[in-house]
């Protein structure tokens, strides 16, 4: 059985569009999933230590028949496949950050992977991204979208245009910008 998930992308080192533009194209040709849908892009204010630069943000919908824990798998190897190298410094910068944020209706508490996303509720440069793809998206938990997005205002985002960034070329996903 296929379920819907959405993935956050992050990154704020070694050219983060294109970091997320590879990304993506891994994504794409994951085994048992199809790329489904790409939010804008979003410039972002760092959430942790000041002192690194700005983010580049997505979300991505996908189609995806493995099984969670597999595809966090695959997610972890795309990350090291861009030179992820996780370093004692907490919330430091990263050249690529890719995070299960809902997987179907599926409510997940393990070690390796809580789902829906811990942090998915306070971070704008998550949940706006979100909204693009999934307007009324009612979570497992029971949370609304529309209400989690009324308490995370839209500060420290800058959308991009979207001729700038991941979604060109050969990844003909057309960006869904429906707010
Ligand atoms: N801050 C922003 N703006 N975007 C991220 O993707 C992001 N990812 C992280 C931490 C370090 C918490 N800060 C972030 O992992």
């Amino acid at each position: 059985m296929s379920e819907v998930v959405y993935i956050g992308l992050g990154s704020n080192l070694a050219e983060p569009q294109a970091q997320l533009r590879e990304a993506l194209l891994a994504l794409a040709q994951l085994a048992e999933t199809k790329l489904l849908a790409v939010s804008s892009l979003y410039l972002s204010d760092p959430l942790g230590p000041s002192d690194q630069p700005r983010y580049v943000n997505a979300v991505a919908q996908l189609e995806c028949a493995l099984e969670p824990l597999l595809l966090l798998d695959a997610l972890q190897q795309i990350e090291q496949q861009q030179g992820r190298v996780r370093k004692d410094q907490r919330w430091g910068p990263r050249t690529l950050d890719l995070d299960i944020l809902l997987f179907g209706q599926r409510l997940i508490d393990q070690p390796r992977l809580q789902v829906p996303h811990y942090h998915l509720h306070a971070r704008a440069f998550v949940l706006y991204p979100l909204a693009e793809l999934a307007g009324a998206l009612l979570l497992p938990d029971g949370r609304q979208l529309d209400d989690l997005l009324r308490g995370c205002p839209f500060s420290g985002l800058e959308r991009l245009p979207a001729d700038s960034g991941a979604m060109t070329g050969e990844l003909t996903v057309t960006p869904v910008t429906t707010r």
